[in-house]
């Protein structure tokens, strides 16, 4: 089946908050942040901008009726800055004016004065002066401290990951509009309506049923939206509360990109120990995440670093120990794969620098260590595991060691142009890591005409959950997909809903539909079976069909349906979903963290230019654990996109903040995201088939964040490039490997070149040997 929004977005019709029509007498925000890192304020002054033409208001933290706070976990990030300012772009201010450009012209005007205090923004000198969010967590397997002692080899070294900036298509943006008797209706671009309400409940005061937040759906969270919607709708919703009037804010590129947090930059110290015949014996490994100003979900995401520490490989000694450091950096927040992608990262440089060492491939040590079922997680639970699956099927389907073979011709013919391959093997985690999050509700409502409307907490994103909660409908039924219509997410129709976050939505939502629907399916067949004098249990239906013993009755759908509604029986049915099994005790740290994994396996290739330090990706073929994919079109989407989009992360996007915290890479001149030129030349998708039985909706499994690690593989492919040209290349760890890093790394340790070299042409270098 194909995306239900695939009509309207290639039209131009999907509806994005921007497409909203505005109510006569709509005011638009704007937010002041601050122009420095950190500081006290010593005085605001926003006297000009409130006598700017068209400006209504200008709001300060002493405006909020409510309380000034919307962090989540910890409450430790005011909505408007007060006393001080913790990052560059914190909003200071909010001004309210007839029209967006009048807004933005207002803002200009405002003046601050700051008195400053020392910026940090390394996670490690964070730590080293005591500035943790939360205390820092350790888990543990074995004991590594006498496992060491049994190791026959024993490497150490950093490895670093760099940020990254979702860079959604439809910004960050929310429009609120007053509803009678002091009540709220919120628009918001958001992965998390509940969260939105409550960040809106918090700083206006307001109780949670006075304030209705709705979604059509989203041009792109990423996470991005999972926790960060909050501020703006949180600005609108507070100027709606107090002006009684609409208020809009949507963000400009340069706006979101300088106040928004983004993936957690983190560094981090491995130590790993193998027996002589390169098992994995021991691994040792600290994290220090920087966590930004606030908290945000930095305290979870450290908690999913932790959980994914090891990857997709099985060591019985294990301790990994992770601190969340305060920086002063706009709060980092949740990105697909939440800290998994940043640990994984870790133990493949560990693999790579003991394989450097050893002279040996990664994947002579990756294939020997990976998890079987059985095997233990540091957190204690047992995998069920597809890694050896995976990784074989990739192996023999692509042909990895012809591969190989041709690559080690084309380098010994080739001296400028250098191909690298690398496998990446990835086990991922499905289930919020917040136990209590995994819940969720649908309500379903049959109407006697025979169409069906459902609604859920999931917010649709371009991740086609609405699709695939729309086939659960009407899979349950047995009817065509046109009869069911999957509404807005909207938190009166659905309460206290998850973040649509964790790859866990369509499984979560599709449930509780799952639920919801067979309770209604249940009562049509004794209303078919009353109707049709026969026994209930002999009643089927089919393609739109009461089926009685395999046989084909007269009573269709439409009949059934509204047969029931004049008998009065009920139709429609609100159902709660719970994660069977989960489990997690933090004082031991040690649980059930996870429903199950999902498993899968690329294989690399690139071409490194070696005179330039560019490179273009060749492949990227993948064995991915599906169990049984409900809709095979958007879950190999989502592996397209998902390798692209990790792709970037390790290889062209790259944030920098200068030392005094500001944003240099803040437009998409100095950011580069994979367009169509740097996207991989080919992409396979193969379908590990499973039929074992799991815990997702039809046994399909998660598939939003997993496909995203399969990029973390072009990092080592690229390094493997670079020893191909130069073996003694100095390659720190250090992600992304930018082309610039590249050339560096190219020419680090240069080995002396033939006096013959002659730059004019590529023929002529190319006939230089280079030792
Ligand atoms: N969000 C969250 C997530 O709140 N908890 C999680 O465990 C999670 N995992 C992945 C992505 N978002
Ligand atoms: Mo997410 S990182 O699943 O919002």
């Amino acid at each position: 089946m194909k995306n239900i929004d695939s009509k309207t977005h290639t039209r131009g019709k999907s509806i994005y908050l921007d497409d909203i029509p505005l109510l006569q007498g709509t005011l638009f925000g704007a937010a002041f942040g601050s122009p420095i890192a950190h500081g006290i304020i010593r005085s605001l002054n926003i006297s000009v901008a409130e006598q700017m033409p068209g400006v209504i208001k200008v709001f300060t933290a002493k405006d909020v009726t409510g309380e000034n706070q919307i962090g989540g976990i910890i409450p430790d990030e005011p909505l408007l800055a007060e006393h001080e300012v913790d990052f560059c772009g914190m909003p200071v201010a909010f001004v309210v004016a007839q029209s967006d450009d009048a807004a933005r012209a207002a803002v200009k005007t405002i003046t601050i004065d700051i008195e400053p205090l020392p910026v940090i923004t390394d996670p490690r000198e964070a730590k080293a002066r005591g500035e943790l969010i939360v205390p820092p967590r350790t888990f543990s397997l074995g004991n590594v401290d006498t496992a060491w002692q049994a190791c026959e080899y024993i490497f150490e070294g950093i490895a670093e990951t760099n940020g990254q900036e979702h860079l959604y298509i439809e910004t960050q943006g929310a429009y609120v509009i007053p509803q009678e008797n002091g009540a709220l209706k919120v628009y918001s671009s958001t992965q998390g309506p509940t969260a939105v309400q409550r960040a809106s409940c918090r700083v206006t005061g307001l109780p949670m049923h006075l304030v209705e937040v709705e979604v059509t759906r989203l041009g792109g969270g990423f996470g991005g939206k999972e926790d960060q919607a909050n501020t703006w709708a949180a600005l609108c919703a507070l100027a709606a509360h107090r002006l009684r009037k609409p208020v809009k804010y949507s963000l400009h590129r340069m706006e979101d990109m300088a106040m928004t947090g983004k993936r957690h930059p983190y560094s981090s110290d491995y130590k790993i120990g193998f027996d002589k015949d390169l098992k994995m014996v021991a691994y040792e490994a600290t994290f220090y995440q920087n966590a930004g100003a606030a908290a945000d979900l930095s305290p979870a995401i450290m908690e999913r670093t932790l959980l994914h520490c090891t990857n997709s490989y099985f060591i019985p000694n294990v301790k990994a120990t992770a601190y969340s450091c305060r920086t002063h950096l706009p709060p980092n927040t949740a990105f697909r794969g939440f800290g998994g992608p940043q640990s994984m990262f870790v133990i493949e440089s560990a693999i790579a620098k003991a394989a450097d060492t050893l002279g040996i491939d990664s994947a002579v040590i990756q294939k020997k260590n990976l998890i079987k079922t059985g095997d233990e997680f540091p957190f204690g639970q047992k995998a069920v595991s597809e890694a050896a699956e995976c990784w074989k099927k990739a192996e023999q389907l692509y042909e990895v060691n012809s591969i190989r073979e041709g690559i080690k011709d084309f380098n010994s013919k080739n001296q400028i142009y250098k191909k690298g391959l690398a496998l990446m093997p990835v086990c991922f985690g499905i289930s919020f890591t917040n136990t209590a999050m995994n819940q969720a509700r649908s309500l379903v409502h049959v109407y006697f005409d025979g169409s069906v409307s459902v609604s859920t907490g999931a917010v649709e994103m371009g991740q086609g959950v609405n699709t695939k909660i729309l086939q659960v409908a009407a899979i349950v039924f047995s009817i065509h997909p046109d009869r069911v219509k999957v509404q807005t997410t909207s938190t009166s129709r659905i309460a206290n809903t998850s973040p649509s976050a964790a790859s866990a939505t369509a499984d979560l939502n599709g449930k509780a539909t799952y639920l919801a629907c067979t309770r209604i399916l249940e009562r049509l067949k004794k209303v078919a079976a009353e109707e049709l004098g026969v026994d209930e249990n002999l009643i089927e239906l089919k393609d739109e069909y009461v089926f009685v013993n395999n046989v084909q009755s007269d009573l269709d759908w439409k009949k059934l349906v509204n047969t029931a509604h004049l008998k009065r029986v009920g139709i429609s049915e609100h159902a709660n979903y719970a994660t069977p099994e989960i489990y997690f005790d933090k004082a031991k740290e040690k649980g059930h963290a996870f429903s199950y994994h999902v498993y899968g396996t690329a294989v690399t290739v690139v071409t490194v230019d070696c005179l330039r330090g560019i490179y273009e990706i060749d492949a990227v073929k993948v064995v991915h654990d599906f169990g049984t994919s409900m809709n095979p079109a958007i879950d190999i989407g989502q592996i397209e996109g998902g390798i692209v989009q990790g792709i970037g992360w390790m290889t062209m996007e790259e944030i920098i903040y200068d030392k005094e915290g500001k944003l240099r890479s803040n437009a998409l001149s100095t950011y580069k995201v994979p367009d169509i030129y740097s996207a991989p030349k080919e992409i396979s998708i193969d379908f590990l088939q499973s039929d074992k039985d799991n815990l997702a909706i039809f046994r399909s499994k998660a598939v939003g964040e997993p496909p995203f690690m399969y990029g973390i593989g072009t990092y080592f492919a690229l390094r493997n490039a670079i020893k191909a040209f130069n073996p003694l290349a100095h390659i720190p760890f250090n992600a992304p490997m930018t082309p610039e890093k590249t050339l560096l790394a190219l020419y680090s340790n240069p080995q002396p070149l033939s006096k013959e070299i002659k730059r004019k042409d590529e023929e002529a270098v190319t006939s230089v040997a280079i030792n």
